[in-house]
């Protein structure tokens, strides 16, 4: 590839930033967990810049309208690479002369891999390692995503970056070496819905005080309701009970804990679960993140879900693959093998599934407070009354009625065997 043409100093630059055609379903586009946020705060910091007249941002692959002077691609999880350097090969052949610069998360976590450094020269991809400072400070300009397929009802905040742990299958705190603390955010609030993405909240410096301030926001002279889509610290909460009050008080809503080591420490979780429900979180509404596909194998996988069915809380069930996996073709629905997806040497691909079927099927047993799921009873819909009815008769008479009835306080290996 022939370099490219270098901008020239003072000139005036029309800039496309671009998020990859990543699998999202389009209707989930604007959904609270699929927002290029890094994009937003760039775009941000881009139209304050002199120099930038124009910034237009595309999601996916097609033509801006005009020709980019540069070209700003981000990147995701590296498990999702391919849509990347499909964008990269998109904008580099539609935009032979445009300067691509690349960064985000999969651009960061490969910056020194020889392959990445290869293709980044091959393409002439500029990359860029890790938060870009000038535009972290900079609040999303959530005027560059089109209003489709719906409006935004809610607004992403960042009160820390880094973390102070070092977990082991974590890459926070590599992508984001410096930990940061901010006392206040009440400056930066344009939503009645604030969506937390900080890797570890509760290890903000100012923590009390930010809740409390949090507690008192309102917008539009409505209250703010919050999300945080990382765990608290369970470790945190053991020693400052306190402060799953002061999430209460500040209005945080399905507060979500992290159990990603052994079915030994199930005292330490059950107690961080009671500290939350004492601060008057129903448990149904309580998420225990868990990591599978990784150290700890199936069966003990299956007793934590177990637990978690006894407290009668939700799972969220994070699938591990490593940072060298460049791709995930991962489909429920078939059988596969390595090829596909990463499969821990622990587990095998039927133990996967098997483990993310218990895992749905109990939630919404959680959910809706039934002793059993079916399948064919969801399907057809079932009546308030049948249900009721169902729910207080005893197994075996419900087997009879419903033969596919799924009982979540049993050990549940693959295919469908129990036992
Ligand atoms: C919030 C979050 C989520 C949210 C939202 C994700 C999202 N859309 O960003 C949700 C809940 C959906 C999520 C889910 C998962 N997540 Co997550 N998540 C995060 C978290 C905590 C923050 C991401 C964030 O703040 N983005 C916000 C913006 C501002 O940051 P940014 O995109 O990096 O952009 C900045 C820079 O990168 C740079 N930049 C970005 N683009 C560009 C482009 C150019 C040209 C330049 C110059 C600069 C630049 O500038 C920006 C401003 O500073 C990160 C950890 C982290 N600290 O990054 C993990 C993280 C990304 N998640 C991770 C994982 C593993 C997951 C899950 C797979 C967990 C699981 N097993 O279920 C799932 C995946 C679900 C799926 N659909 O596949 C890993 C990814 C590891 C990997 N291999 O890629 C991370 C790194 C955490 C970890 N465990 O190490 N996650
Ligand atoms: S506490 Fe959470 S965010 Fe921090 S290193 Fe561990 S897993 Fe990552």
């Amino acid at each position: 590839m022939k370099m490219v043409k270098k901008n020239i100093k003072n000139e005036s630059l029309s800039i496309l930033l671009v998020e990859p055609d990543f699998p999202i379903p389009p209707k989930s586009k604007n959904h609270k967990n699929f927002l290029p946020i890094g994009l937003l705060k760039i775009g941000a910091y881009l139209k304050n810049t002199r120099r930038v007249t124009k910034v237009k941002l595309v999601r996916g692959n097609a033509r801006a309208g005009f020709v980019p002077d540069e070209i700003w691609i981000t990147s995701l999880f590296t498990y999702w690479s391919e849509y990347f350097w499909n964008s990269v090969k998109f904008y580099r052949s539609a935009y032979p002369n445009s300067v691509i610069r690349a960064g985000g998360i999969y651009a960061s976590l490969h910056f020194n891999n020889k392959d990445f450094k290869e293709n980044c020269k091959q393409y002439s991809v500029k990359p860029h390692f890790g938060i870009y400072d000038a535009a972290d400070k900079c609040p999303p300009e959530y005027s560059l995503i089109p209003p489709n397929p719906h409006p935004l009802n809610y607004q992403i905040i960042h009160s820390t970056r880094g973390c102070p742990r070092h977990c082991k299958f974590c890459y926070t705190w590599k992508l984001e070496p410096k930990f940061t603390s901010k006392r206040t955010i009440k400056d930066e609030i344009c939503s009645n819905k604030l969506v937390f993405y900080d890797n570890n909240l509760l290890t903000n410096k100012h923590i009390d005080e930010f809740l409390k301030e949090i507690s008192g926001l309102k917008y539009n002279s409505k209250v703010v309701r919050c999300e945080s889509q990382s765990g608290f610290d369970g470790r945190i909460l053991e020693e400052r009970p306190e402060l799953a009050i002061a999430l209460k008080k500040a209005r945080f809503d399905n507060p979500r804990i992290a159990w990603d080591w052994n079915y030994s420490q199930w005292k330490r979780i059950e107690k961080q679960i009671h500290t939350l429900e004492n601060a008057r979180y129903p448990a149904k509404d309580i998420y225990v993140f868990m990591i599978f596909n990784w150290d700890i194998p199936f069966l003990e996988m299956e007793r934590k879900r177990l637990k978690c069915w006894k407290w009668k809380v939700q799972i969220t069930d994070c699938r591990y693959r490593p940072m060298t996996q460049l791709y995930d073709h991962f489909n429920s629905r078939s059988r596969q093998n390595s090829e596909d997806y990463f499969i821990h040497p622990k587990w095998s691909d039927a133990e996967v599934k098997q483990f993310r079927r218990n895992v749905r099927k109990q939630n919404i047993c959680v959910r809706h407070g039934f002793p059993f799921h079916s399948g064919l009873l969801e399907r057809k819909g079932v009546t308030k009354k049948l249900s009721m009815e169902l729910r207080d008769l005893p197994r075996e008479k419900v087997l009879q009625k419903v033969p596919d009835a799924w009982f979540p306080d049993k050990i549940c290996k693959p295919p469908t065997k129990c036992f």
